[in-house]
């Protein structure tokens, strides 16, 4: 298996899944500052030219979330996807989504200043991503279970991305919540893999 990484970006996402998997697997980096993604080799693995893209024999994932989807399905006994007869896929499902789907399309509005009318946004609106999210958090230690999934995977990583860079206003739930999925062993083993390879690329 290869994961197609830059360090600092969305990569993240898969370079930490791939931890908690503990699946063994080769890392390629692709240097986006020189526009290696848009070579036709790279963009017969991803049309779109961006990273992560993950390879598994013949089978070519792209799209954070769905490799998150994939890597846990590949994994099951691993607890980080909840099974399909399991009633709280649904929330599974909904939760491993949101971030691409919600979180960073309510980023996008915040930092443009656009003004949009909530009932035809997908996401809503800010306020609403947001509120929503607290509004779960506040009651339970996981998005989808009792256990963590790679639906807090996605969450705590949009969350966090957004309070870092000053998007998101922190709010002690989502602090909370954040500090308790980023603690976990593999999210600091692949901070330490992606800080090195920060450190390389100079
Ligand atoms: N929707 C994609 C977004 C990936 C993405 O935006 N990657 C950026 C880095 S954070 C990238 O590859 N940029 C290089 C480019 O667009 O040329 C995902 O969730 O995987």
């Amino acid at each position: 298996m290869e994961l197609f990484w830059a360090p600092r970006t969305r990569s993240f996402y898969a370079l930490w899944a791939l931890e908690e998997t503990g699946l063994p697997h080769e890392k390629v980096l692709i240097d986006i500052w020189s526009g290696q993604q848009d070579g036709a080799d790279y963009r017969a693995i991803n049309p779109m030219g961006k990273v992560p893209a993950l390879r598994d024999g013949e089978v070519a994932v792209t799209e954070a979330p769905a490799i998150c989807a994939y890597l846990a399905d590949k994994v099951p006994e691993s607890g980080l996807a909840l099974p399909l007869e399991d009633a709280r896929r649904g929330a599974y499902y909904r939760w491993l989504f949101f971030a691409a789907s919600c979180i960073e399309a309510a980023y996008f509005e915040k930092m443009s200043g656009l003004e949009i009318d909530a009932r035809r946004a997908g996401w809503g609106s800010f306020e609403k991503v947001f509120t929503t999210l607290a509004r779960e958090l506040e009651s339970r230690e996981w998005i989808a279970a009792e256990r963590f999934t790679m639906a807090d995977l996605m969450i705590a990583g949009g969350l966090k991305y957004g309070m870092m860079l000053g998007i998101l206003e922190p709010r002690p739930v989502f602090e909370a919540y954040v500090a308790r999925c980023t603690k976990r062993p593999a999210y600091r083993r692949a901070e330490e893999i992606d800080a090195a390879a920060l450190a390389e690329q100079g």
